[in-house]
């Protein structure tokens, strides 16, 4: 039985193939990565892409090449864990700064999620990261090997957003003494930005370290969020897996209340329901939820014109939905228009130096890893 489900599954792979699909481009198979998990263009238009088992690799966009980062910290590799995103301080060129997220052991079998940044050189043999610091810590830790979510953005103005996932523990989402289920806004050197909206929240329970955790939060009440991007207008979303059903695609406001794991549109995975965003309008429902899943990881907005009928929409890697999807925003409005089917488990999206779009398959359950570019159809 396991033979033959080997084969119906190896049929279906062989089955699958881009130039046969209506996809409005062309894919290009640029390079394969071990469990590849987020990746970030140079300057000089090399990609860095990083693998969860620890190893940044530095790669040319024809595929070639490969050389490693030297220097980064340990990472605890392990189910959801490990090597997380790689990001380039805006001031690159001057500071050589990038930011790495990752999963840090502790004492007890505990874990959790940790920030780093550090100067990275680049030499003909590849790189090496100096100066090294962890500039934020999820915390507490906890046992476990999931929902740290850990995706990193610089907006316009330079702070440093980190989105953090509830570790499968339900309940810190909601709590301000953790800053678990939450998303973060900091200096780029790991500081609180003064003006914060929870900077003078006050509970007699306050125990961390001076401030506390608060005064980093920004919104709360989030699952898993694995993607994180601004659009035009500066507007923050966030994708975030929900439970069974609902995941969510959440417009970012101020000291919001996503809810979890009060509310949801999905259910627990044995069954008990979650009472759904409309019985409690308190929380900020989704923008857009979908259900069945679709297990959204990288979120980006597309700015460049090589797709112009894009320009200015989301685009989201589909991990069990095996797709790309396209998102079009009309004010507080988010609705999928578009669902690009992929054959494989899709990890991570970004936008190329040229307006192209490259695209790293998730390296598990039947997909490979490969580093994909897509380029518009000719014709279409
Ligand atoms: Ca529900």
């Amino acid at each position: 039985m396991r033979n033959v489900l080997i084969i119906a599954i190896a049929m279906f792979a062989a089955a699958f193939s881009y130039a046969e699909t209506s996809l409005p481009f062309d894919v290009s198979e640029i390079a394969s990565f071990d469990e590849p998990w987020s990746m970030a263009f140079l300057p000089d238009g090399r990609i860095l892409v990083a693998e969860k088992k620890g190893r940044i690799a530095i790669v040319g966009q024809d595929g070639k090449s490969f050389r490693a980062v030297r220097g980064l910290p340990n990472v605890d590799y392990g189910g959801q864990g490990g090597l997380g995103d790689v990001v380039l301080h805006p001031d690159f060129t001057s500071n050589g700064l990038i930011y790495v997220s990752y999963v840090e052991g502790a004492a007890g079998a505990t874990r959790g999620a940790a920030v780093a940044r550090g100067v990275l050189t680049l030499t003909e043999r590849g790189g090496t990261l100096s100066d090294v610091e962890v500039i934020w810590r999820q915390y507490p830790k906890l046992v476990g090997y999931g929902h740290y979510g850990h995706r990193i953005v610089f907006d316009d103005d330079g702070y440093l957003w980190i989105s953090s996932g509830d570790r499968q523990k339900f309940t810190p989402a909601q709590d301000m003494q953790s800053n678990l289920g939450k998303i973060i806004r900091l200096h780029d050197d790991g500081s609180v930005p003064d003006d914060n909206p929870f900077v003078d929240y006050y509970s007699v329970d306050a125990f961390v370290d001076d401030d506390g955790v608060y005064s980093q939060i920004w919104s709360l009440g989030h699952r898993n969020p694995l993607g994180m991007a601004f659009d035009l207008s500066g507007q923050l979303w966030v994708a975030e897996m929900g439970p069974a059903g609902g995941d969510e695609l959440n417009r970012i406001i101020r000291a919001g209340n996503y809810g979890y794991p009060i509310v949801s549109n999905g259910e627990h995975y044995d069954g008990r329901p979650i009472p759904d965003h409309d019985t409690k309008p308190e929380f900020t429902a989704p923008a857009a939820w979908w259900t069945p899943t679709i297990s959204p990881g990288k979120l980006m907005v597309y700015s460049a014109s090589k797709f112009p009928d894009w320009h200015g929409n989301l685009l989201l890697a589909g991990l069990s939905s095996q797709a790309i999807i396209r998102v079009e925003l009309d004010a507080e409005k988010a609705t999928e228009v578009e669902r690009f089917p992929m054959g494989a488990r899709i990890r991570s999206i970004v936008q190329g130096p040229q307006g192209d779009l490259w695209v790293l398959e998730d390296d598990s359950r039947g997909s490979q890893g490969r580093l994909l570019k897509l380029t518009p159809r000719a014709g279409k």
